[in-house]
């Protein structure tokens, strides 16, 4: 039984180890010189929460309304494309899946899951899960994924506008790596019925025209002109992920999305750009009481209590947990999810916030 590393720095050399050279290179590479990427995990370190004292907080209350859903905790796991390669088995999906049931942080699954998304809504037990949605400007595809998503019992599709197109990754550039494709992550396109009747040939016969056909509709960008009708295609509550503009958040409430998440993709599609954080004041400002999810640098508890100050409903990890995952299967994720979320709660009673309600901008400071 491994002991596991008790912080973030610790677990990342230990799980980068423990991964194949693509799966590793892919997981921790970013964009350009990962300049953004480092600066989302920084930008936390200029904010300091002030303690508050006398405030007897020796219960406090971490659950979270969102979508209608009483939640534990405000953390979730954000989507990671290539997760099920992250585990040594290749069905990290299914053991984050598990993760999700024991813990009750629930699971963005993405749609790049090697295991197919019915499979792994089926290990959520009692958490809800949330689909993440790719390509969905081929209509007829994105239609029979949400619809499947809908069956499966997912609560709620989670769209990425910002990852249509690769972002320049000098890690994968170096070694021509997309071990998702290698890896068998089209598994829910190649299960996909709308999918599989375009095919000359079952993707069991010809893996490679499989291949080729999900990259000829990968890299098409959502436009505003597409919302209205993948806001029509579903009930479920549908969340916009990359939103880092305010323009872009009235634009989604004005178009009926239910859900921001604030996010720079962990800094692997665009170098040089802001600080995911930085942009979530004015993300929250203009979401006005719409609610907010945010992930991007996210490393510890106490930069869960600092989102949640600066006006985040839920806050999500990605590596933390691709890592937990990759050193300790389905242990190593319930681990960094239930380090996360002690920490979390720890600083809410040493620093006395009983509540999230309580942390509002007014218990940061900036530190120049
Ligand atoms: C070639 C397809 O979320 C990531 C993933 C998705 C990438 C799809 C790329 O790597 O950040």
């Amino acid at each position: 039984v491994p002991r596991f590393p008790m912080t973030y720095d610790e677990l990342e050399p230990l799980a980068q180890a423990a991964m194949p050279a693509s799966v590793r290179s892919y997981v921790m590479g970013g964009a350009g010189d990962e300049r953004t990427q480092r600066a989302n995990v920084t930008a936390f370190h200029r904010w300091g929460l002030v303690p508050r004292m006398m405030v007897g907080a020796t219960e406090r209350d971490l659950s979270v309304d969102l979508f209608g859903l009483r939640l534990p905790s405000p953390l979730f796991m954000a989507p990671v494309g290539v997760i099920g390669l992250c585990a040594q088995d290749g069905h990290g999906d299914l053991a984050t899946a598990r993760a999700a049931a024991r813990t009750g942080v629930p699971m963005i699954a993405s749609t790049l899951t090697v295991d197919p998304l019915e499979q792994v809504a089926a290990e959520f037990g009692d958490t809800p899960g949330f689909f993440q949605l790719y390509t969905p400007t081929d209509r007829e595809l994105a239609e029979s994924l949400v619809h499947r998503a809908e069956r499966a019992g997912f609560k709620g599709i989670v769209v990425t506008l910002d990852t249509w197109i690769t972002g320049w990754r000098p890690r994968d550039l170096a070694i021509s790596n997309f071990p998702q494709l290698r890896g068998n992550c089209l598994t829910n396109y190649t299960s996909d019925p709308v999918f599989r009747a375009r095919l000359a040939r079952s993707p069991e016969d010809d893996p490679a025209a499989a291949v080729a056909e999900w990259v000829r509709i990968f890299g098409n960008p959502l436009t505003w002109d597409d919302l209205p009708w993948l806001r029509s295609i579903t009930d479920l509550p549908l969340i916009l992920k990359g939103i880092c503009h305010p323009d872009d958040v009235r634009r989604a409430k004005d178009a009926g999305v239910d859900g921001i998440h604030c996010s720079n993709h962990g800094g692997r599609q665009a170098n040089g750009g802001l600080p995911a954080l930085d942009a979530l004041p004015g993300v929250v400002q203009a979401a006005d009481g719409t609610p907010v999810l945010f992930d991007s640098g996210v490393r510890t508890g106490a930069d869960i209590i600092k989102a949640i100050a600066l006006g985040a409903t839920a806050v999500g990890v990605g590596r933390p947990y691709a890592y937990g995952l990759a050193y300790g299967g389905e242990a190593g994720v319930v681990h960094v999810l239930r380090s996360l979320l002690a920490e979390a709660d720890l600083i809410m009673a040493v620093d006395g916030y009983p509540a999230l309600a309580d942390l509002t901008p007014d218990a940061l400071r900036h530190l120049t």
